[in-house]
C-alpha cells in the first residue's frame, strides 16, 4: 500500500496518478496546508522543508519520501514492470530524463515561486522582502541537509553518489549567495567534496 500525503491542487497528484496508472494500491491522506502545521514538528518529521506531499510505502520501513519526481522514479522502478519509461541507458531515457526533470527543476519553479510570492506577500513589497523570503527558503533546506549529514556522509547514505554532485553544486550557490557561514556538517561535507580528485578536474574544466 502507498500512501501519499497529499493537498488537493499540488504536486501529489503526480505519484497518485503514476499509481492509477500502474493499478498500484494506493491511499490519499488529506494533510493540513496551513503555515503552522507545515512548520510544525510533527509535519517537517515528514518533510524537513514543511512542504507536501510525502510518501509512504508500507512494504519499506522507516522511508518517507519528499520530492515528487523522486516519488514518481521509485514507484516506477519498484513496481512499474518496464512500464512508463523507456530502457535504461537509452536515447529515449536520456529524454524522458530531460523533460521529467524539467517539468519540476525548470518550467515549475517559476511558477511555484509566483504561487508562494502571491501566498507570501498578498500585498506589495520589495525585492529585498522577497529575497529575504528566498533565503529563508535556501536556509530551510540547508538546516534540512545539515541534519541528514550530521549522521551520515555523503546525502544518500554512507556511499558517495551522483546525489553529492547535484547537492554539490547547490552548495556552491549556497556559498554564494547566502551571507553566513554554513552549518557544521554541510561544511565539514563541502570541505570532503572539494578533496575529490574528480571534483578537482571537474572544476579545473568548468570554471
Ligand atoms: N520539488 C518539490 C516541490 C514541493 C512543493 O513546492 N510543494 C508545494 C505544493 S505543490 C508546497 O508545499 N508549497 C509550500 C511552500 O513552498 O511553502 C516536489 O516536487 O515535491
Amino acid at each position: 500500500m502507498i500512501e501519499i500525503y497529499h493537498v488537493p491542487g499540488t504536486r501529489g497528484v503526480r505519484p497518485i496518478w503514476v499509481c492509477a496508472e500502474l493499478g498500484i494500491d494506493y491511499r490519499v491522506i488529506d494533510v493540513d496546508f496551513s503555515a503552522s502545521y507545515r512548520s510544525s514538528p510533527e509535519w517537517r518529521r515528514m518533510n524537513p522543508v514543511g512542504k507536501v506531499p510525502v510518501m509512504i510505502d508500507s512494504a519499506v520501513p522507516e522511508l518517507a519520501m519528499f520530492e515528487s519526481g523522486a516519488m514518481v522514479q521509485y514507484l516506477l522502478d519498484r513496481y512499474g514492470e518496464g512500464r512508463l519509461q523507456p530502457r535504461s541507458g537509452t536515447k529515449e531515457q536520456a529524454l524522458y530524463l530531460q523533460w521529467g526533470w524539467f517539468a519540476e527543476a525548470t518550467f515549475a519553479r517559476p511558477l511555484g515561486e509566483i504561487v508562494n510570492h502571491l501566498r507570501e506577500f498578498p500585498g506589495e513589497h520589495t525585492r529585498e522582502e522577497a529575497l529575504e523570503e528566498m533565503r529563508n527558503r535556501a536556509r530551510l533546506c540547508l538546516s534540512a541537509v545539515n541534519d541528514i549529514l550530521s549522521q551520515q556522509d555523503y546525502i544518500a547514505g554512507e556511499a558517495f553518489t551522483a546525489a553529492d554532485i547535484m547537492l554539490g553544486y547547490t552548495l556552491l550557490l549556497a556559498t554564494k549567495y547566502l551571507p553566513e557561514p554554513m552549518p557544521v556538517a554541510v561544511a565539514a561535507y563541502w570541505d570532503r567534496l572539494q578533496q575529490r580528485p574528480a571534483y578537482q578536474n571537474a572544476f579545473a574544466d568548468a570554471g
